[in-house]
């Protein structure tokens, strides 16, 4: 199995973008430095939530919902956003960011299962869950993982 193929499996295991038609139930995440409230959430298998992520912290956070095996992967991409001066601590530059990413794709972050937030910003992610397993919510962010900045999703 190529790299690519474990990834297209790990994405189906979590599910995937959901429709913003078809939303069964909101949740509120607050993310602070470095940790989330609530830092634990249960849902059903089939169950399309929209997730209102509000930054009160001092830095930039993610909100990232995946398997731990996706959230280690994903660290060097954020660590190559923060090399680049993409990502900088209380701030994206989305003008670097569009430029650098029109040769090096990876630096666009476009992921469907993650949002960035600039503190004192709000972004909302719409998911739908599919398979009944254990989900983390993490921010990948160089050090935030560490330090605390994830939790659990049980999908029932
Ligand atoms: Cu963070």
């Amino acid at each position: 199995m190529t790299a690519n193929n474990v990834l297209a499996t790990s994405m189906n295991m979590i599910g995937e973008k959901g429709d913003p038609n078809n939303v069964n139930r909101t949740i509120n995440i607050k993310m602070y430095d470095n940790y989330y409230e609530p830092n634990f959430i249960e849902v059903r298998k089939g169950e399309t939530i929209k997730f209102v992520v509000q930054n009160f912290g001092e830095m930039v956070h993610e909100y990232n919902i995946a398997t731990k095996e996706m959230h280690i992967k994903h660290r060097p991409e954020m660590q190559k956003l923060v090399d680049h001066g993409i990502l900088l601590v209380d701030k994206i530059d989305m003008d670097k960011m569009k430029k650098m990413s029109k040769k090096d794709h990876s630096l666009s972050h476009s992921h469907t299962n993650s949002v960035m937030v600039e503190p004192k910003k709000t972004k909302e992610m719409i998911w739908t869950f599919s398979k009944s397993l254990i989900l983390e919510m993490a921010c990948n962010i160089p050090g935030h993982y560490e330090s605390g900045m994830v939790g659990q999703i049980i999908i029932k």
